[in-house]
């Protein structure tokens, strides 16, 4: 099978044919990491450069964003089936100001087939949303998801608002998403950041371990 027509449905917005392409992959046994890395990972960089490029609008990119959901719907029974009773509890959103689901999205499947209950606060998540969710289930772990370099400034609004009401120390913070970086985490004292969903994996099982 040619992942790169995958990801050209993506890119092309064409939900239909990737939910297709997607499971016609799976059943020809291709793992899913090869299908989300070269089918529908590959898909939004290249929809990504050409907005840069102004050769893509908005429009058009939210059109590949649905249909890389698309496909991801698919895998996600593959990427969460777990047999194991959770090793922990975590809270995860897109943080206040900032629309983008699909990283995050990939994250919370991935860290939900690690073993570990998810609670998705989804996009535009307020400082206090992410409190109160933590503190309401006893959460081990806050995680946090910015794609925009005006909206990663808020992570550490989040931090600073456990810091207010007295239970930072209660929680590991970890952060991600494109514009973030390791130097950026130590920053404003999260405790960790991952690069990309498979080192967000990583993380938790050490915190959780
Ligand atoms: Co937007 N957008 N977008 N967008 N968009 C980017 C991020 C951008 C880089 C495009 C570009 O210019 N090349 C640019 C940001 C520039 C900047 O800030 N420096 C941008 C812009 C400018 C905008 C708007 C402002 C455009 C406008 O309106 N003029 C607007 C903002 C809206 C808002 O949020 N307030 C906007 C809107 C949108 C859509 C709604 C159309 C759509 C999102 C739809 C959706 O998510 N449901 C969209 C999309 C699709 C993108 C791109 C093309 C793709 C993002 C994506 O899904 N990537 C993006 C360009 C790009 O990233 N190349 C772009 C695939 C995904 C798997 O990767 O999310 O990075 P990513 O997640 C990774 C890692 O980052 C990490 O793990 C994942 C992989 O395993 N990760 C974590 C993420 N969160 C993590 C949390 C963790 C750990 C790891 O721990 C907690």
């Amino acid at each position: 099978m040619d992942l790169g027509q995958l990801s050209l449905y993506v890119q092309k917005g064409n939900a239909a044919k990737a939910k297709e392409m997607v499971a016609e992959a799976l059943a020809q046994n291709i793992s899913p990491t090869e299908i989300l890395n070269t089918g529908l990972i590959a898909a939004m960089s290249v929809v990504g450069e050409k907005f840069k490029n102004n050769e893509m609008y908005v429009p058009e990119m939210l059109m590949a964003a649905k249909a890389m959901n698309a496909g991801m719907q698919v895998l996600e029974p593959v990427l969460t089936a777990t047999g194991v009773k959770p090793i922990g509890k975590a809270v995860i959103g897109t943080v206040k100001g900032d629309l983008h689901d699909i990283g995050k999205n990939l994250v919370r499947m991935m860290l939900k087939g690690a073993g570990i209950e998810m609670f998705d606060l989804g996009i535009d998540v307020p400082a206090q949303a992410f409190l109160n969710k933590a503190q309401e289930v006893g959460a081990d772990i806050v995680c946090l998801s910015a794609l925009l370099t005006t909206t990663m400034p808020y992570m550490e609004s989040v931090i600073k608002e456990f810091e207010k009401a007295g239970v930072r120390s209660q929680f590991v913070f970890m952060i991600g998403g494109a514009p973030v970086s390791e130097s950026y985490a130590k920053s404003i004292k999260a405790d960790y950041y991952a690069d990309d969903a498979v080192v967000a994996v990583d993380i938790a099982k050490k915190i959780l371990a």
